[in-house]
């Protein structure tokens, strides 16, 4: 609306184009706040499948877990793991070992947890537990040498 005061003409806007600006204000900082929280939410999901952080579970919920065989036999003489958890022997003395699961000589018990040959002092026998059990173990080159593997579904 134009309004002429003598020499000197100036615009006023109506009631109605203020109200307007302030709807196309507010719409915009609608608008503004949306974007920015899909952008964020957009960034959390994108960062969830980098496979970073997807990778890291794997790590954790399948985790490795060491025992040395000393002069006094398995350390630690107990384990408690997650069923798919790996166990890894090493040995601090200077002769073959052989990690088998009871009973020996047969192994019956759990036939696939049996390195089936010597292991050299410098080396390491993994094996991968697939199954729910208290399972006993021993050295089968040195039987009195024992050690018990706990597999439980979820982490101990
Ligand atoms: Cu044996």
């Amino acid at each position: 609306m134009l309004f002429v005061a003598g020499e000197k003409s100036f615009y006023l806007p109506t009631h109605r184009e203020i109200m307007n600006k302030k709807t196309i204000l507010a719409f915009l900082i609608v608008a503004a706040l949306t974007y920015g929280a899909l952008a964020f939410v957009s960034n959390r999901k994108d960062g969830d499948h980098t496979g970073i952080s997807t990778t890291r579970v794997v790590l954790t919920s399948e985790r490795v877990h060491q025992v040395v065989l000393g002069d006094n036999g398995f350390e630690p003489e107990v384990v408690r793991i997650a069923l798919g958890d790996t166990v890894e022997w090493s040995t601090t003395g200077k002769e073959f070992y052989w990690p088998a699961s009871d009973l020996h000589p047969t192994h019956a018990i759990y036939p696939a947890f049996d390195a089936r040959e010597p292991i050299g002092k410098d080396e390491t026998w993994s094996f991968v537990f697939d199954q729910i059990g208290e399972w006993k173990y021993h050295d089968h080159l040195a039987p009195y040498f024992t050690g018990t593997v706990i597999v439980t579904k979820t982490p101990p």
